[in-house]
């Protein structure tokens, strides 16, 4: 049996529901509210000590980070395959993996929490926030949320993140010219984990960062919005509770991209 720990609007998770709709694989498992804290509840910190979602347990195996999950679905149930059989293809599916790891991920909650995030963490008392915050293992990962939170779109970081979408955007649509997907003809787990990223700028009104500049990314995205798994795993678990959070001022967003990008 498959149960996947996650988040509604968790983007590691998003990637991890895709790859499952993408396989046509059934799961059962648990939203944890990570306003709430859940992540740091006792019995969830010994399955994923980094206390974030997703946690994957297939018949008692546990296996998190949302990169290597997906590559082990691919490997446990190969049908259909999700990744390329050219091994310079299957480079460049990991690198575009890789790249999220390493640099996108971090913008994009970097930009979540100076936006819709921060608006419901200022609900809380200081006492309450400081106690929120204190929880987070990851010092660095804490001490980003905090200036989010403190400065929302004005946080030092933030313009390094923007910077980050737009070269991971621009990646894209280098690599799209030998498209339709992001490692060639086939959609595989580059096109899947790519997705939430696109959709959370959508949401939060940086969805200029490639219309009318980047129209293969923009022919992407829309290929990717018309797959059964966008609705079925992106789009559906959105909760009541989640619109609030994001509904957020999208012209804010995207007057910051232009002032840090220098767009007219
Ligand atoms: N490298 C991890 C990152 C996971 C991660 O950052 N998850 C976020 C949601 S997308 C989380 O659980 N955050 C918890 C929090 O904000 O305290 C992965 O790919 O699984």
């Amino acid at each position: 049996m498959l149960y996947l720990y996650q988040g509604s609007t968790s983007v590691c998770s998003v990637k991890v529901r895709v790859a499952l709709a993408e396989k046509g694989l059934a799961f059962d498992g648990e939203v944890l509210d990570l306003q709430r804290g859940d992540q740091h509840r006792p019995d969830y910190a010994k399955l994923n000590p980094n206390e974030v979602v997703p946690t994957l347990v297939h018949d008692g195996k546990v296996v998190i980070e949302s990169t290597l999950i997906l590559e082990y679905l691919d490997e446990a149930f190969p049908e259909p395959p999700l990744m390329p059989v050219d091994p310079f293809a299957r480079a460049q599916a990991r690198l575009f993996m890789k790249k999220i790891d390493d640099g996108l991920h971090s913008a994009c909650s970097t930009i979540t929490f100076a936006t819709a995030n921060r608006k419901v963490l200022l609900r809380k008392t200081p006492d309450e926030l400081a106690e929120h915050l204190a929880k987070i293992p990851n010092v660095d990962y804490r001490e980003r949320q905090r200036l989010s939170i403190a400065h929302g779109l004005a946080a030092p970081h933030v313009a390094q993140a923007l910077l980050t979408y737009e070269k991971y955007i621009l990646d894209m649509e280098t690599a799209l010219v030998d498209g339709p997907y992001l490692t060639g003809s086939d959609y595989t787990l580059a096109d899947a984990a790519a997705t939430p990223y696109l959709f959370r700028a959508d949401v939060l009104g940086l969805d200029g960062l490639w219309l009318e500049r980047r129209p293969l990314v923009a022919a992407w995205y829309e290929r990717i919005k018309a797959r059964p798994s966008f609705q079925s795993a992106v789009v559906d678990p959105i909760s009541e509770a989640d619109r609030e959070r994001f509904t957020v001022p999208r012209e804010e967003s995207w007057a910051k991209a232009r002032e840090v990008l220098a767009i007219a």
